[in-house]
């Protein structure tokens, strides 16, 4: 970057230039960051503005609506098992299935996807199979690593740590000249990161075909939106850093179709990155160890089951004739069938070797922790549990 520096105090004719002195001088930003419309296609009646709409096929349609309601009952499913003490801790993503299935729907093969623990929609969407992340949310090592050809990052747990690395896969991408595009998705709390910043830095300087879509859903635990930032219009981070943002209706699988469709196309023409800041709502708990009634009103949460991006796009469907109350039964029934079939293949699975723990390490594993592996396998036996 330094043979791009320039000095500030001199014209490029060699005359002095006066740097501003006040802060409104300074301020030559001609977008007022506090009012970034929220883009909506289809409304809570199930009313679409059409000369937004996507171009997306009968068959196509049908499809991102079975796979929101494959997310809903995957959900469910999970946390029923959680509460039987046959899953590990889970996040449910109940009331965020537009904009979780919608980031992913305009992405190709070829695109890559990193995703963040409450992504299990689109995951499925990309190839993951049901029975996979179940072993990734049983705590199996085997359930990390994405399926190979599904070009998908592994979720980190550290907050916001993966957006970084998203962006370098997009900067590889200019380096290889590939015409494919990186989304990348975080939440509200992820965005106060410094590796957000950094990221959204590299992205916009190097022109890395990312698309950030960060996932507004109001709360980062039992951090409510307003604590988490003094500028609770989240796109404006990517304006602060040169990138074409906007806020979209979360809850508006349209809206957030077309708005990733744009960007994806932006970024596979050589035209950089794009902020999307999609509103939605976390309508259930944190994870399976969170209890919101302790730090939250419940009645904060009832006019989003009016938002249900569920019924909204049922509504649309409807009205389509591509959706009828029988099909939708039937739709309703076949995913939870496909989720059963998942959790008994899972189920059917084998269980941890506990001799394991020690191993992926070390390629030599070092003394001490010898000693403390033969010190755990003599407990083992002591114990009388098999280990290989
Ligand atoms: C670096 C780091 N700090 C704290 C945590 C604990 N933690 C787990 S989830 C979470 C909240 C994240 O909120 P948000 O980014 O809004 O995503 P959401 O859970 O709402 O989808 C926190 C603080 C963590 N996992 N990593
Ligand atoms: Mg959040």
């Amino acid at each position: 970057m330094a043979s791009h520096h320039q000095d500030k105090t001199k014209s490029s004719a060699g005359d002095e230039v006066i740097p501003p002195s006040t802060p409104s001088e300074m301020n030559t930003s001609p977008i007022d960051l506090g009012h970034i419309e929220v883009m909506q296609i289809l409304n809570e009646h199930g009313e679409v503005d059409q000369g937004l709409e996507p171009s997306l096929s009968d068959e196509r349609l049908l499809e991102v609506y079975r796979a929101m309601i494959l997310a809903r009952t995957f959900d469910q499913r999970m946390l029923t098992m959680q509460r039987q003490g046959r899953m590990g801790t889970f996040a449910p993503n109940t009331g965020q299935e537009a904009c979780t299935v919608g980031q992913v729907v305009p992405l190709t093969k070829d695109d890559w996807y990193s995703p963040s623990y409450r992504s299990f929609g689109a995951q499925i969407m990309r190839g993951w199979p049901m029975e996979h992340l179940m072993r990734l949310w049983a705590g199996f090592h085997d359930g990390f690593p994405p399926p190979e050809n599904v070009n998908d990052l592994p979720f980190s747990i550290v907050i916001g740590s993966h957006v970084l690395p998203a962006v370098g896969l997009g900067m590889g991408m200019n380096y290889k000249k590939k015409n494919d595009c990186v989304v990348v998705n975080f939440g509200d709390g992820a965005s106060s990161q410094g590796a957000v910043s950094e990221a959204l830095n590299f992205a916009a300087v190097y022109k890395a075909p990312v698309v950030f879509v960060c996932e507004n859903n109001g709360w980062a635990i039992s951090t409510p939106t307003a604590k988490q930032t003094a500028n609770e219009v989240i796109a404006a981070r990517g304006v602060a850093y040169g990138i074409p943002s906007i806020r979209v209706d979360g809850n508006d699988i349209l809206a957030m179709v077309f708005a990733v469709d744009e960007a994806a196309k932006r970024a596979r023409n050589g035209d950089g990155p794009t902020f999307i800041e999609a509103i939605t709502y976390r309508m259930s708990l944190h994870t399976t160890a969170d209890d919101p009634t302790v730090y939250r009103d419940e009645q904060e949460v009832l006019p989003w089951g009016k938002r249900c991006p569920i019924t909204r796009f049922e509504i649309y469907l409807k009205n389509k004739n591509l959706l009828t109350n029988d099909s939708i039964q039937e739709i309703t029934e076949s995913c939870e069938q496909e989720v059963i079939a998942a959790r008994d293949k899972f189920y059917s699975m084998p269980s941890a070797n506990p001799g394991e723990i020690f191993d992926h390490l070390y390629e030599i594993m070092p003394e001490e922790l010898s000693r403390q592996r033969d010190e755990y396998r003599k407990r083992l036996d002591d114990k009388g549990v098999d280990y290989e």
